[in-house]
Parts: structure tokens; sequence; C-alpha cells
């Protein structure tokens, strides 16, 4: 079977082509690069020394046998988009490929434009060049984020409604938090409307915030490892504060830390992605997997780190700083993710051992940390 991975040579992309590749899948790896150039543009760098992507490839082959193709450009560029779809014939595409900082899109008009287009046009392309391959089936990755933080149950992408005596099961309500949050609600109406209209097959995983770097392939060799991102723009909760903690910079609770969100280990996420493409979508449906394993509230997870760096011998301290974001500090927060359970999802749950050894990671490459990149510098008030 042939899988796209766009958005490959990504945190959650890389991780995936290799998994899907290892699989005995034939994977094909689409991406710009741009995520390379955004750190460069704003000065950051990921805490791994991650490799050019035709080097990392070329590792993979000599270290499994196993050949990946590679496709650079920009999916926005619907020309290319076209070609490399042409030429790979895939059976599954796992789109990745979106500007995908929720901080980045809030730094001003300029940057909420980018992420918007970038994603939105991105993904219109891509269901408008699926049109001449009508069986193949779209893996989108979603958010969790979409769904906001309602005082109710949060279903799987659908929810049933009775009103005036009448019935029907309608598409959830979504208020997301961040102007990229809301990019991926308007790709959800998309591919939701191309699933009706055209009768193209889709998943859209709405997925929880990721933790983790190491997969059982990225951890084979020093060449093919994971990005890791730490820094105030790009960096996601658990990341950034088991980096905090090796650098002994107090962990960056935003506000009272009562924010609660769904979260996964990124040897979940490429498991998820498996079962999904394995159990594709029938034609014409839209179906929606909530992808995280736990809910956490960030101010419980920085305890967690507290406690594992303390028992590693680190000294770690815990600030709630003023939140740059405008959200719920104290909220209900109750998601469903039975879909993914269904399908044989064995998840990792968070950890003593995994917090241990992501804090292991972060000392050992604690050097290349740049300190004035931890505070957070965009602000959802401005
Ligand atoms: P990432 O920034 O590490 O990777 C995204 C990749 O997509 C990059 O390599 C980038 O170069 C590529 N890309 C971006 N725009 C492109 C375009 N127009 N054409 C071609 N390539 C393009 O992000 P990630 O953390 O791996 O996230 C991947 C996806 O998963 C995103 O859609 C994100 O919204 C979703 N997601 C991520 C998390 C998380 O915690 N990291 C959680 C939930 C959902
Ligand atoms: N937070 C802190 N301290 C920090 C960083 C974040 O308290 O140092 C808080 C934020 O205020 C927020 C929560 O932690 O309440 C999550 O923030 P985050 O930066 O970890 O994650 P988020 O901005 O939501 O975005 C990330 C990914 C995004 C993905 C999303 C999944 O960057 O691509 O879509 O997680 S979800 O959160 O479920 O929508």
């Amino acid at each position: 079977m042939k899988v796209l991975v766009i958005g490959g040579d990504g945190y959650c992309g890389w991780a995936t082509a290799l998994y899907l590749s290892n699989q005995g899948y034939e994977v094909g790896i689409l991406d710009s690069l741009v995520r390379r150039y955004w750190d460069l543009e704003l000065g950051v760098e990921t805490l791994t020394p991650i490799a050019p992507i035709k080097q990392r490839l070329q590792r993979w082959q000599d270290l499994t046998g196993k050949s990946i193709d590679l496709f650079v450009g920009d999916i926005n560029n619907y020309d290319f988009l076209n070609q490399a779809l042409h030429k790979f014939e895939p059976d599954a595409i796992v789109h990745f490929g979106e500007q995908r900082s929720a901080p980045f899109s809030m730094i001003d008009r300029e940057h909420a434009v980018l992420t918007q287009v970038n994603n939105v046009v991105g993904t219109l392309n891509l269901l408008y060049a699926m049109r001449e391959f009508p069986d193949c089936h779209l893996v989108k990755l979603g958010t969790m984020g979409e769904y906001g933080t309602p005082n109710i149950d949060i279903e799987e992408g659908y929810i049933t409604i009775e009103h005036n005596g009448r019935k029907d099961t309608l598409p959830y309500p979504k208020q997301p938090g961040s102007m990229y949050h809301l990019s991926k609600v308007h790709d959800s109406h998309n591919i939701h409307f191309a699933c009706r209209i055209w009768g193209l097959r889709a998943t859209d995983l709405n997925q929880g915030v990721v933790y983790g770097v190491l997969t059982e392939e990225t951890g084979m060799d020093e060449l093919l490892i994971n990005r890791l991102d730490y820094d105030g723009i790009f960096g996601t909760a658990l990341n950034r504060f088991c980096i905090q903690a090796a650098i002994g910079h107090p962990l960056t609770v935003y506000g009272q830390g009562g924010q609660t969100r769904g979260f996964l280990d990124i040897r979940d996420t490429v498991r998820c992605v498996e079962l999904a493409i394995a159990n594709p979508a029938q034609p014409g449906e839209f179906r929606v997997f909530n992808q995280f394993t736990e809910q956490f509230s960030v101010g419980d997870l920085a305890l967690m780190v507290k406690k594992a760096g303390q028992s590693l011998g680190l000294s770690v301290e815990i600030n709630n700083i003023d939140n740059p974001r405008i959200e719920k500090e104290e909220h209900y927060f109750n998601a469903k993710n039975t879909n993914l359970l269904n399908l044989g999802l064995q998840p990792h749950y968070l950890s003593e051992a995994l917090l241990d050894s992501l804090l292991n990671f972060a000392v050992k490459y604690q050097h290349r940390v740049d300190h004035s990149q931890i505070l957070p510098k965009v602000s959802w008030r401005r």
C-alpha cells in the first residue's frame, strides 16, 4: 500500500513516515521544508540537531534497505502537487503539512494570513487534486483545539441534537482559540464538503498535544533524530516543561494552570495514523476521530515534571506567569476518544519512565538551548 506523508519532514510526519516504512508500507514524503525556514526566520532551533532531509532518508535506506520517495515542494503550488500525486499514485495521503503553532498565528496580521492561506488553501488544493484519485483515503491531521472548551462533553466530530421535537446528528460546534486552530476548523468544513459533494473518503484526526521524541525508528541512529521544539512559539506544554526542568528554568505555567487538554505520546501518534489508514473511511464518509489518550491540566503536568525531575536530582520550580493567551484557565473538559481504542489502539500512558527518558534526553542536549527563547513573547491581547 502506498502512503504519501505530506509534512513528512516535521515532528509528527517524520516519525510517522519512518514507522509506516518499517511496517512495510511504500512511503513517499512531500514537504516544502518551510518549517526549517520559519525556525531560521524566528531565530529558534529544535533542541535536537536534525539532519537535512536527504541525509535522513539516505541513512534510513542504509540502515533498513527501505527507500522513501521525496517530493520537495509546496502544496499551495497546485501544479507541483498534482504532478507529485500522479507520479506517486498514493492509496492513502496523510496530511501533516501545515503551519501548526497557535502563537505563530497570533504574532500579527501577516502571520495570521500566512497560517490560514498556507493551511486552508493547501488543503483545498489537495482536495481538488484528490478528485482524480477517488479511491485514495485522506487522513488529515486536525486538532482537539477545534472544539475549544465547551461546558458539555466533547463528542467525536458529531453530536445528536433534539430541537423543537426534531432530531439530527450534526457537526459538533467549534470554538477554537487561535487563528491557527481556526484554520483547522475551516479545513474540516472543506473536507466534509468534499466528502458530501464529491464522494471523497476522509478521516479527520483531531489530535491533542503530542509529547515525547523517541520512536523505535527515530531512535535507531543520530541521523534519524526527530525535532523537539522548546521555544515559546513552536514548543508545546509537556515537551517545554521537560526541557525547562533540564536547564533549571522555572516551569512556565500560563495563568492558573487549570487549562485542560488531551495529550498523547508520539509513539501513539504514529500508531493512530496507521489504524486510520488500515481501516479506511467509506466513499463519501467524513469520519472524525479524537486522537489523544489522556487529559491533563497544564498545572498537573508541571507538578508531574517537578516530581520526576526531583527524583533525577534536578531542582525544579514552577512559575505561574501571566497568561499570554486568552483562554479559560478553569473549566470543564471531558472529551470522548473511543473510536481509535475500538480499532485496537493500545496507549502508551504518561509514566514516570517516559518523563525520565524525556528529561534525560533534554539533559543530553541542554547545551543547545537558547535561554532567551523560553519565555512566551506573543500576546493574544495585542
Ligand atoms: P511541524 O511543523 O513539525 O511539521 C509540519 C511540516 O509540514 C513541516 O515539515 C513543514 O515544512 C511542512 N509544511 C508546512 N506547510 C507546508 C506546505 N504548504 N506544503 C508542504 N509542506 C508544508 O508540525 P507537527 O508538530 O509535526 O504537526 C503536524 C500536524 O499535526 C499539523 O497539521 C498539526 O496541526 C497537527 N498536530 C500537531 C500536534 C503537536 O503537538 N505537534 C498536535 C495536534 C495536531
Ligand atoms: N501552556 C502553558 N505553558 C507553556 C506552554 C503552553 O501553560 O509553556 C498552556 C497553553 O496556555 C495552553 C496549553 O498549555 O492552554 C496548550 O498549549 P500548547 O502550546 O502546548 O499547545 P497548543 O497551542 O494548543 O498547540 C499544540 C500544537 C498544535 C495542536 C494542539 C493540539 O502546537 O499544532 O493542534 O497542540 S490541542 O491543544 O489539543 O488543540
